[in-house]
């Protein structure tokens, strides 16, 4: 990769982190290919659409494709730099299945030179850059790769996670620090030249394993401090406090930051990269796995306390508002919402309204319940129940005077001015 032409780069990966950086590191005049394993994802890309929703990535994409800046392919093509984001989900029993990457890895190998760089930027376990380098150095032995050929190597290969959150990628793509880690620091050297392509964050190097255990712990972290706020919730429901308040004033120390209870914790990384630090060290992370308990025996409590709800108004009609995992997208993936509301709709059927603003037609766990999509004003109209699930912007607006009469199950705090009623009558709103 000579320093003064740009690199041509290959992702292998379009999804919500490779599409979103092929097409920053195109606009950086870096010609790109990226390649996926889906036709109609590559036919999507090379047509200048997008088949995720993420703000103003259409207009980025459609923009460098017209330019002949992104190209979009089935197969790995020769390129002076190789960044592989593809999933890395858990497999049975909490396993991580890193098989996408010894796959890119298998298809990249038969087109690398010398000279060129292999960046994997997928959550990883510790020590999978490492078995990635080895990999490449068993299919490719006439290559000196890294690690194993002190400063000769002929190839660079480097470790740089992403750390955005949806709706913000391309905000965060750029603005964010990046930690690159090398499996040599000339790896991570020349890994760091090249993010500086369309990073503004801070580059900062370390070793290929650090910065895998880096992103692990980053969401870990989150994940215990969210399993923190669930099980006050679960204080605050026993002793009736109001849970949303005693965090808000405790956040007023000036050393306390604790986050925000809901019915669980979804979406495809703070619940599953905890795990990978525990698969690589299961006698020493109880911790991080009774984190893990406490998040999803919340989503138990929440379906417990809904269930008793509805149990104890027959007949009352029951709004769940939302389904995502989190507030204003439209990803399902592992969402606590989801689980609630279709356990109480395979529950209580046609008294079950869901309200969710990002689709418009219930998805097919709900099918045969009898339970109904239906807008906001409509279930505000219908429903003495209401269940916040998700605290989308949308659900946050409906003022006072709009649910002073309801009973309200409040997962999210998303309505602190919710009356509350004298005691002896049905708790009218439930902590978390
Ligand atoms: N959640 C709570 N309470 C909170 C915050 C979140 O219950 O106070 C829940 C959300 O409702 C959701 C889940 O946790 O169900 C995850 O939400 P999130 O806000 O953590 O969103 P993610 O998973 O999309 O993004 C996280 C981010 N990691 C950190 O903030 C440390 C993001 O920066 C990462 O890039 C992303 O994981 C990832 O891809 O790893």
């Amino acid at each position: 990769m000579s320093l003064d032409r740009p690199p041509s780069v290959c992702v292998v990966g379009l999804g919500y982190i490779g599409l979103p950086t092929a097409a920053l590191i195109a606009r950086s005049g870096a010609p790109v290919v990226g390649v996926d394993v889906a036709p109609a994802v590559v036919d999507t890309v090379n047509s200048g659409r997008i088949h995720i929703e993420e703000i103003d990535l259409a207009g980025l994409v459609q923009g460098v494709v017209e330019r002949g800046l992104l190209r979009a392919a089935l197969a790995v093509e020769p390129a002076d730099v190789f960044v592989i984001a593809v999933p890395t989900p858990l497999g049975a029993n909490h396993v991580p299945d890193t098989s996408h990457i010894l796959t890119a890895g298998r298809a990249i190998a038969p087109v690398l030179k010398p000279g060129d760089m292999v960046i994997l930027e997928s959550t990883s376990p510790v020590g999978t850059t490492e078995a990635l380098r080895d990999l490449l150095a068993r299919l490719r032995p006439d290559l000196r790769v890294p690690g194993h050929a002190g400063d000769g190597a002929d190839i660079a290969i480097a470790y740089c996670p992403e750390r955005v959150l949806p709706g913000r990628i391309l905000v965060e793509l750029i603005d964010n620090d990046r930690c690159i880690g090398g499996i040599t620091p000339r790896c991570a050297r020349k890994a760091l030249t090249f993010y500086r392509r369309f990073v503004r964050g801070q580059c900062v190097t370390t070793t290929a394993r650090t910065a895998e255990m880096v992103k692990l712990t980053e969401n870990a972290f989150r994940d215990v401090n969210i399993a923190f706020a669930n099980e006050l919730s679960r204080v605050a429901d026993t002793t009736g406090l109001d849970v949303w308040e005693v965090i808000r004033l405790a956040n007023r120390h000036p050393r306390v930051n604790i986050l925000q209870p809901g019915p669980g914790v979804g979406g495809h990384c703070i619940a599953v990269d905890p795990w990978f630090i525990v698969h690589g060290a299961p006698d020493d992370t109880p911790l991080i796995r009774a984190a893990r308990a406490v998040n999803d025996g919340k989503t138990d409590h929440v379906i417990a306390r809904a269930t008793a709800m509805i149990e104890a108004h027959p007949g009352a009609g029951v709004a769940c508002f939302g389904l995502a995992f989190k507030a204003n997208i439209d990803d399902f993936r592992e969402s606590p919402a989801l689980k609630v509301a279709t356990h109480v709709a395979a529950r209580f059927g046609p008294r079950i309204h869901v309200v969710e603003p990002h689709i418009d037609a219930l998805p097919a766990a709900f099918a045969g319940t009898g339970a109904r999509l239906c807008d906001i004003d409509r279930a505000l109209i219908d429903c003495a129940l209401l269940i916040v699930l998700v605290d989308h912007d949308v659900f946050r607006s409906v003022p006072l005077d709009e649910r002073a009469d309801k009973i309200v199950y409040d997962t999210r705090g998303i309505w602190p001015d919710q009356p509350k009623r004298a005691e002896g009558t049905p708790a009218l709103k439930l902590a978390g």
